[in-house]
């Protein structure tokens, strides 16, 4: 899909910064690894949803695996680019499942803006914009995001190619354009 237009482009390459945790323009299988370690670090969730993350992630880099072209062990922008079909819905699901069980705490079955606030700390995103995330995933006006609007928000994040989809705040306000590597993406490494 070499005729991106622009703004399909940019996010893209949001998406492909916040995979590329340590920075180096490529993704391997230790980005996205370290995504899933990093998770389970921070946010210390049950052994079932630490599997469950680590299960997810592993079959995040195997699908991403497809899309090394030149087959070594590292995708660049341009192969993601090329795959921007990208991320099978089942796998973002089951992993969006275990971050928000993660993230529930308290068991309430929605996410108040304590537990959000958590989220976009460990993504690397501000707490401080919470309330402005909130606002754009809250289809239903509860003040809260519950299990669904979460999950549609990530298949919005990973999946669709839209980039005015409300799922791309679903970590922070997404990073500003630009290719990956370059200022504006720094802010969502490990
Ligand atoms: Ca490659
Ligand atoms: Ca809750
Ligand atoms: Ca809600």
């Amino acid at each position: 899909m070499g005729t991106l237009a622009p703004l399909q482009r940019r996010k893209l390459a949001g998406r492909f910064a916040l995979l590329d945790r340590d920075g180096d323009g490529t993704l391997t299988e230790a980005d996205v690894l370290a995504l899933a370690e990093r998770i389970c670090t921070r946010l210390h969730p049950p052994a079932d949803l630490q599997r469950q993350i680590h299960a997810a992630c592993a079959e995040l880099w195997a699908h991403l695996a497809e899309a090394d072209l030149d087959g070594d062990a590292r995708v660049c922008f341009e192969e993601y680019a090329l795959a921007a079909s990208t991320h099978p819905d089942g796998t973002v699901v089951r992993l969006a499942e275990a971050v928000f069980r993660t993230l529930d705490t308290d068991g309430s079955g929605s996410l108040e803006a304590g537990e959000y606030a958590v989220l976009l700390e460990v993504m690397g995103g501000s707490p401080h914009e919470t309330a402005a995330v909130l606002a754009r995933l809250d289809f239903d006006g509860t003040g809260t995001i519950e299990r669904q609007e979460f999950l549609a928000a990530c298949l919005d994040y990973f999946v669709s190619t839209d980039p005015t989809a409300p799922g791309n705040w679903v970590f922070g306000t997404p990073a500003a354009p630009g290719p990956p590597g370059a200022a504006g993406s720094h802010n969502r490494k490990l």
